[in-house]
């Protein structure tokens, strides 16, 4: 079938609207309309020419939802009219990583996702004939896309896919770090670096668990209001810090963060995560993704003396069994999706979205078909 796409043909060009070739699902694949999809700043990170999994062509978007429309051989779980969110991170239920009940990085696909390509080995994307590569397993810059069975959440259809698509990424990404990953305890001091659409929902997550004190770190003034709305209680502006920032932060806190999380993909903040983290027990939770050839340091002795590094994808979820239960909280009330989406575009003007994002007037855009 024909379908309208977002290509990105080659690094740190727009996106170019083109309607492309999309191949029916194989065994195992649904076929799924996309009805709405978020811009995360990872879309932007692979654009940029920055990921060294980037692949192009490609069909970027990992943040959609949408309805299933027509179900390939052996597919079990989902039927056509299925309201469901694609999943970049699967959930296959069979694999050593699933079985481990240790992770959420399910590994049945990793592969052949990595390489841009459905489990098969093929991309079901071409344009005159000339292949154009899946994007992070999902490609839901696309009304129509192709998915494996294992990478589909089912959802409740009284979700409205206009705000459900950010349970894809972003939403999941910061409460299920808070949650899963770091298990923050009620009254525990939690420091936010970067309040995006990532940071944000870890002030959410924070603030459901029950933390005291939520400080957030930012460089841009105008996340402070919207940060406070979600529980926000502390807020500092590195540039206007006189001297050391993790003294100041260690100083603010008293001892250090019980937890901190590094939402921005900035290797030197990832060390003042960990670094304003109280010794003996402060854990930072690394979220942030950084460039091709970055790495991290910090003196050995920070983790000598007890403090903890991790790292969280996907907020530590297994899609399939955790994303239904996120659109029921999001359902009841008990969290806040609304407040984070600044802009509605329609598709024709997704690369508005980008731009937004770089200028820092958006927290999420979504893009509706
Ligand atoms: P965003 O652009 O919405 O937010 C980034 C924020 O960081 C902005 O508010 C910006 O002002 C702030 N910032 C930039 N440099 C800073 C600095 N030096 N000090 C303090 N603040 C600074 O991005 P997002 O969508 O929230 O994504 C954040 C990061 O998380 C990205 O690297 C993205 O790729 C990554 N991410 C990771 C996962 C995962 O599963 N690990 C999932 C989604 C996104
Ligand atoms: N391809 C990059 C890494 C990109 C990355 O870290 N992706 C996160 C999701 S970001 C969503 O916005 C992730 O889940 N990674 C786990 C995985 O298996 O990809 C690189 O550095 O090669
Ligand atoms: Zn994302």
């Amino acid at each position: 079938m024909e379908v309208k796409a977002a290509v990105a043909w080659s690094a740190g060009k727009p996106l170019s609207l083109e309607t492309v070739h999309l191949e029916g699902p194989k065994a195992g694949e649904v076929l799924v309309e996309i009805k709405a999809t978020g811009i995360c700043h990872t879309d932007a990170y692979t654009l940029s020419g920055a990921d060294p999994e980037g692949l192009f062509p490609a069909i970027l978007g990992h943040e959609g939802a949408g309805i299933v429309v027509e179900v390939g051989p052996d597919v079990k779980s989902l039927k056509p009219g299925d309201h469901v969110i694609p999943l970049y991170t699967p959930e296959c239920r069979q694999c050593e990583y699933c079985l481990s009940m240790k992770t959420n990085l399910c590994q049945a696909i990793r592969g052949t996702q990595g390489k841009g390509l459905m489990p098969d080995g093929s991309s079901r994307f071409s344009k005159d004939g000339k292949m154009i590569h899946h994007y992070m397993g999902t490609s839901t810059f696309s009304n129509y896309t192709v998915l494996p069975e294992i990478a589909v959440a089912k959802i409740r259809e009284d979700a409205p896919f206009d705000k459900v698509c950010y349970i894809g990424c972003g939403v999941t990404t910061g409460i299920g770090a808070v949650i899963n990953t770091a298990k923050v305890e009620p009254g525990s001091k939690v420091v936010v670096f970067g309040l995006g659409g990532i940071g944000l929902n870890v002030i959410q997550g924070a603030k459901m668990v029950g933390s005291d004190m939520i400080v957030g770190v930012d460089i841009n003034p105008q996340k402070r209001e919207i940060a406070e709305k979600f529980g926000m209680t502390h807020f500092v502006n590195p540039q206007e810090i006189e001297g050391d920032l993790v003294a100041y932060l260690v100083d603010l806190t008293k001892g250090g963060a019980d937890y901190s999380f590094e939402c921005i993909g900035n290797v030197k903040v990832m060390r003042q995560a960990l670094e304003c983290c109280h010794k003996g027990w402060g854990v930072s939770v690394i979220i942030g993704v950084a460039s091709a050839g970055q790495e991290i340091s910090t003196r050995p002795f920070q983790l000598v003396t007890g403090r903890v590094w991790k790292g969280s994808a996907f907020g530590g979820a297994r899609g399939r069994t955790d994303v239904p239960k996120i659109v029921d909280w999001y359902m009841e009330g008990k969290i806040n999706i609304d407040d984070l989406i600044t802009h509605v575009l329609p598709f024709e003007q997704i690369n508005e979205g980008f731009d937004l994002m770089h200028r820092g007037e958006s927290i999420r855009s979504v893009v509706m078909f």
